[in-house]
């Protein structure tokens, strides 16, 4: 993934619609979940993640907390944490706080799409954490991107890539993405990442669709998105949020279904929908104790630790090449 390669300055917005009109025309219909994440769907997630019913980011943060120290062992001396997707750094403010309590952090580098919030949560992190070299990044990171120069003490690198996030991804793209995070770490580098456990269907689809209707709000403002930037005419009375847990492939599904026979105009295209039929908008699979270190293993990555919680419904892994 570190590469060179800049896209043109509109190369964001052009690539949305690309991908909408293809998800839209394709069978099933699909919708990729990166584009929950505008404004609105950053600040629903936010929500999201303190419902009863949504465990993932509790159990995650619990873990952390409870196996600080053994992290911070983990992590090594001098390295430099490299943040994927790393949002309001949040959960990561444990680590910080315990590595930069032992001076052992040579730099953090989150590594955000949303350049405005990625900034001005790098300035926080400064005042809270004086002497750590924090280097943003504002990059999509499932694109090429370059890393910038780390302090000459750096002693590896760590990415780091918490909240069950790789849950979006296939195992195959999963395996891809193993590969590259190895290359971004490099020799004597590591990969510290944070996978939801599979667990009784009923816990996980009410994780998924909660009773307060975030998660739908959430799913359908996927919808009001394309309304808002390309001037589509979706009805979200129209639309009903479905989340099921698909046994065979592992994962939850969160598809959008449609309560009537419509068409759903997004630029110049025209959609048609019969009643019932749905928009696949996300999946988040869910590993077994090994199922993840499989997947790895296929990358060249060995599985060096694994810390959970005692009800064994998330996991948090570090892995080397
Ligand atoms: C951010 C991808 C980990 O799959 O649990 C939460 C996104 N979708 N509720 C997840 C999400 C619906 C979340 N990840």
């Amino acid at each position: 993934m570190p590469d060179s390669a800049t896209p043109p300055a509109d190369a964001g917005a052009s690539s949305f619609l690309a991908d909408v009109v293809r998800g839209l025309s394709s069978r099933p219909r699909t919708l990729p979940a990166k584009y929950f994440y505008d404004e609105r769907g950053s600040e629903l997630f936010d929500e999201i993640t303190r419902l009863d019913a949504y465990y993932p980011t509790r159990t995650e943060r619990d873990i952390l907390e409870t196996h600080a120290d053994d992290l911070v062992d983990a992590i090594g001396k001098n390295s430099a944490l490299v943040e994927y997707g790393s949002g309001s750094s949040d959960k990561t403010r444990i680590l910080l706080s315990a590595l930069h309590a032992r001076r052992t952090l040579a730099a953090y580098v989150p590594i955000d799409i949303s350049e405005d919030y990625l900034l001005a949560t790098a300035e926080r992190l400064r005042a809270a954490y004086p002497g750590l070299p924090v280097l943003p990044v504002a990059a999509d990171y499932t694109r090429p991107f370059r890393l910038p120069a780390l302090p000459p003490e750096t002693a590896r690198r760590v990415v780091f890539f918490p909240g069950s996030t790789i849950g979006n991804f296939t195992p195959d793209e999963a395996e891809e993405f193993f590969r590259h995070a190895k290359d971004v770490a490099g020799r004597g580098g590591a990969i510290l990442l944070g996978v939801d456990q599979k667990k009784d269907p009923a816990v996980l689809e009410a994780a998924y669709d909660d009773p307060e209707g975030v998660t739908a709000a959430f799913n359908l403002n996927l919808l009001q998105r394309l309304n808002r930037e390309f001037g589509a005419d979706a009805d979200p009375d129209a639309w009903a949020h479905e989340a099921r847990w698909n046994e065979a492939e592992g994962r939850i599904e969160m598809h959008l279904r449609s309560t009537r026979d419509q068409t759903l105009h997004v630029g110049d295209r025209a959609f048609s929908f019969r009643d019932g039929e749905t928009i696949h908008t996300e999946n988040s699979y869910k590993y077994g104790p090994d199922g993840l270190a499989a997947v790895a293993a296929r990358a060249g990555l060995r599985r060096e630790s694994r810390w959970t919680d005692p009800r064994g419904w998330f996991a948090v892994e570090l892995y080397t090449p």
